[in-house]
């Protein structure tokens, strides 16, 4: 993770003054040693002649894409994890006993699905932004599970709750008894503005009104989540202040559930430019309320659309946002067997967050969460799971790993499905193994629990673990910009990942046959070695890279 420019903690009127400047946007000094000849950058036929031949190229297109120092995330679901107290319920002790599990797959950090206390399972519909669900435990340990995370180097990050509460938030339960209430404008009440009949269709496809006392109110996702009212100061300032509350617990941040909808409430102003600006400025508004005491606060956010709507977020507001159309992506190659050219297109994406984020933004990258079909049941077959893994963590930005994905755990259609119990033991059950909800999709002779992966070093697990362990050997892996490679070929994805001093050629085999693939002269003069490989079958000789089927190679 990133920190941020310490010049941010002046404020958004200051930022803004020196974002016009453009003084942090387009070239990074960091690759200004790093020229490379235009030959190469264009894609087209390489020019060995000219190329440097002491000091390999990098192109300008690399040089344009900055850095992303990453860490590695793991997705938590508290209720499905592990329980410690033997009543079928995950809780925050239970993450606290699996914490080495969690360092032991390379994960730096984990992020906790909502904690707070909500009448529903999932918990995104909260009735206490301040307090720990008793299905989870206590505040304090919250707070013992943060000193143990810290200690093993791991960082917390929580979901925040902010677009809506529950209708049993003490809150909204005020606000619905009338005009009079205290709470009344902390939400949005349709007849209180004029709206005698109302019938909008909601941001989400859904009905926007609700009825409650005779009035109604306006819940974008559903009559159990009233959307509160952004337009309140006093709502945004007691936002901010539960974010300093947590911040001030120990956590290290947030994912920012459905960041868009503060203002997108109607599928009629979804593309309102009026309401991005205001989500925008509400957003910028949080940080800046958060700057000051936690300066390294990492937000997070979901805002579930392309990267064209995603970039303003990321202009002093959000350190990253979940790429949607790259989990899209991946997904669909891999099951095709077909080369996205993902470089071709996360540099451009990338080019538009840096001129946004003025260099600072690390994106977010996921191949399974809370809200999909579980990788697994979508990929088709457990090779292609595995050769999304290789993408994912061979890619800039912090990736995050959905609990259980690291076993091929299966899980569709409805969403309690796509969040069943994390699967510890061979025998189906033992210590800690979480009962809420029954698990139909992942037959105990399937091989996906810990204690059989764990033995294994040819298991999704294990692969999971080197793929990371990678990223930790090779900064360039790691914290490297993106850049396209020269390499081609059918079902053959190849990258170059690159920081100022480092640079690796990663290639992907998404077939499920074997493929040789002849390096061009540039590209063999600049790597001589297969430094990391899924199998000892794939290699390089004579400039001739002999990739096995869905193999990945990492050369130097
Ligand atoms: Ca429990
Ligand atoms: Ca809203």
């Amino acid at each position: 993770m990133k920190s941020w420019p310490k010049w941010l903690a002046a404020g958004i009127l200051a930022a803004s003054v020196l974002s016009g400047c453009e003084s942090g946007s387009g070239m990074n000094s960091d690759h200004a040693n790093n020229g490379k000849e235009a030959e190469n950058a264009a894609g087209g036929a390489p020019a060995p002649s000219k190329a440097p031949a002491a000091s390999p190229a990098a192109s300008p297109a690399a040089a344009a894409v900055d850095e992303q120092p990453s860490t590695v995330w793991y997705e938590i679901f508290v209720r499905s994890f592990y329980d410690s107290d033997g009543d079928g319920i995950g809780d925050l002790n239970g993450v606290t006993e699996k914490l080495d599990y969690v360092k032991e797959l390379g994960a730096e950090g984990i992020w906790l699905m909502p904690i707070n206390p909500s009448p529903s399972y999932h918990g995104y519909d909260v009735t206490d932004y301040r307090a720990v669900n008793k299905d989870y435990g206590t505040m304090d340990d919250m707070k013992r599970l943060l000193a143990e995370a810290h200690k093993r180097g791991i960082k917390v990050i929580m979901d925040l709750v902010a677009n809506h509460s529950s209708t049993d938030h003490p809150w909204f339960i005020d606000s619905a008894k009338g005009k009079s209430s205290k709470y009344r404008d902390w939400y949005t009440w349709a007849e209180d503005q004029g709206i005698e009949k109302p019938a909008a269709v909601s941001a989400t496809n859904g009905q926007a009104w609700h009825e409650k006392n005779g009035s109604h109110y306006l819940g974008v996702f559903w009559e159990g989540m009233p959307d509160l009212n952004y337009d309140n100061p006093d709502v945004r300032a007691e936002m901010v202040s539960i974010a300093d509350f947590w911040l001030g617990a120990g956590v290290d941040g947030f994912r920012i559930d459905a960041a868009k909808h503060i203002y997108d409430d109607f599928n009629t102003s979804k593309s309102d430019p009026q309401t991005a600006a205001k989500n925008k400025k509400w957003w910028q508004e949080f940080r800046t309320g958060i700057m000051e005491k936690h300066p390294d606060a990492y937000l997070i956010s979901e805002v579930w659309d392309g990267p064209g709507t995603i970039a303003p977020y990321l202009d002093h507001a959000f350190n990253s946002s979940f790429n949607f159309n790259l989990n899209d992506s991946i997904r669909s190659a891999v099951a095709a067997e077909r080369a996205p050219d993902i470089a071709g297109s996360l540099d451009r994406v990338y080019k538009a967050f840096e001129k946004s984020s003025d260099g600072s933004f690390v994106d977010g990258l996921f191949i399974g969460n809370h809200d999909f079909d579980r990788l697994a049941s979508a990929a088709g077959s457990p090779e292609h799971a595995r050769m999304a893994a290789q993408i994912e963590l061979t890619l800039p930005g912090n990736p995050f790993v959905y609990y259980g994905d690291e076993l091929g755990m299966k899980g569709a259609g409805r969403d309690e499905f796509k969040r069943l119990p994390m699967r510890w033991h061979s025998a189906g059950s033992g210590k800690g193994q979480t009962t809420w909800q029954k698990d139909l999709a992942n037959p105990a002779s399937s091989g996906v629990t810990v204690e059989e992966q764990e033995k294994d070093p040819s298991s999704l697990l294990s692969l999971y673990k080197m793929l990371i362990q990678w990223r930790a050997a090779e900064p360039a892996l790691r914290d490297g910009g993106i850049a396209p490679s020269t390499v081609k070929g059918d079902g053959i994805e190849a990258y170059e990942r690159l920081t100022a001093k480092e640079r690796v050629l990663v290639v992907h085999n998404l077939k499920g046959a074997a493929r040789k693939v002849q390096l061009d002269e540039a590209t063999a003069a600049a790597y001589g070695a297969v430094a990391h490989g899924t199998s000892p079958e794939s290699r390089l000789s004579g400039g001739v890279l002999e990739m096995a089927p869905y193999s990945t190679v990492v050369l130097k």
